[in-house]
């Protein structure tokens, strides 16, 4: 019998700095319900779905910038989200911005089943961007200032009938994240996205080849992993900040599925049957059979380039 997860991928438009969480909250809210009426069972929300993209923004002291985390979840803005999830038998995840009791900042998803309990927890791994106030950009991406790389790895958890893992934006653009998560059979990938529709150090990136480059890497690793990705943006204009869209859905055989066609809240609601991942595990990419794991040393003992090991 096939095991369908039906899926919705709930896309945030533009928050403004001044926008309250509890206004935010109110959108998701809306989301959740269209997605309820769509079938759903799943619902994706973006990357620091709470917030504006805050690490545009410098700031000399570090502490100042606390007020955009959550010290934790759920709590009085995101606990009516949580109540309309279980009363709608809705699992969710979603992003935020997490500052620890003991003081570490970390760019958090959680997984929540449909009891509203959170069952999962990913820290963003790749951070993007810079540390100190770059004058040679276009504008800032301040997240190795603002966040600490995640201590998680990359867990894939038996949930909502299917083997899920979580990335965060950027984790999408690099083969490990699919991979070390592949190695555990992950049939469902969910990531949520904010990426400004121009390369701040190449004014000739725009948002055509930015939304290349965001298929392109959904696709190889759905592909090459034989797995789901659900890939939802944070979009449009943030107090004159541009994020592209490009919230879509791909499926095990690298192709994608639906993709919104906006930049506004929407939800994309596919019924993604896991069970498609089993051919592309079990011919092309069965690690167990295929792999070489002699020769992939150079991946772990080396992070930047070095000397070639040919002449
Ligand atoms: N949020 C996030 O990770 N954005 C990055 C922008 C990279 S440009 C510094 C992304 O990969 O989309």
């Amino acid at each position: 019998m096939a095991r369908i997860v039906t899926v919705a991928a709930a896309q945030l438009g533009p928050i403004q700095k001044a926008e309250s969480r509890e206004s935010v909250v109110a959108r998701m809210i809306t989301l959740m319900e269209e997605a309820k009426a769509k079938g759903a069972t799943f619902i994706v929300y973006p990357e620091l779905a709470l917030t504006t993209f805050f690490p545009r923004w410098y700031e000399e002291d570090r502490t100042k910038m606390d007020h955009w985390f959550e010290s934790s979840m759920p709590n009085a803005a995101t606990q009516p989200l949580f109540d309309k999830a279980r009363a709608l038998g809705m699992a969710m995840s979603f992003g935020y911005a997490e500052l620890t009791p003991d003081g570490h900042h970390f760019n958090t998803s959680i997984l929540v089943d449909k009891a509203g309990t959170i069952v999962g927890k990913y820290r963003k791994t790749h951070l993007p961007g810079h540390v100190e106030f770059d004058t040679g950009r276009t504008h800032q991406h301040l997240e190795k200032r603002y966040f600490e790389p995640g201590d998680t790895g990359f867990p894939v958890w038996r949930f909502a009938g299917g083997l899920i893992g979580m990335a965060i934006c950027n984790d999408r653009r690099w083969p490990e994240t699919y991979r070390v998560m592949g190695l555990q059979g992950v049939e469902m990938v969910v990531l949520g996205f904010n990426t400004p529709s121009v390369n701040s150090q190449r004014a000739g990136e725009g948002m055509e080849d930015r939304l290349f480059h965001h298929r392109l890497s959904c696709q190889a690793g759905a592909y090459q992993n034989a797995t789901w990705v659900v890939a939802v943006a944070k979009a449009g204009t943030e107090d004159g900040n541009h994020l592209m869209g490009g919230t879509l859905i791909v499926d095990p055989n690298g192709k994608i599925v639906g993709e919104l066609p906006h930049e506004d809240d929407g939800v994309l609601v596919h019924a993604c049957d896991l069970d498609d991942t089993v051919f592309g595990k079990e011919t092309i990419f069965d690690f167990k059979r295929h792999r070489r794991t002699e020769h992939y040393g150079l991946i772990t003992e080396r992070v930047g380039v070095g000397e070639p090991l040919g002449r």
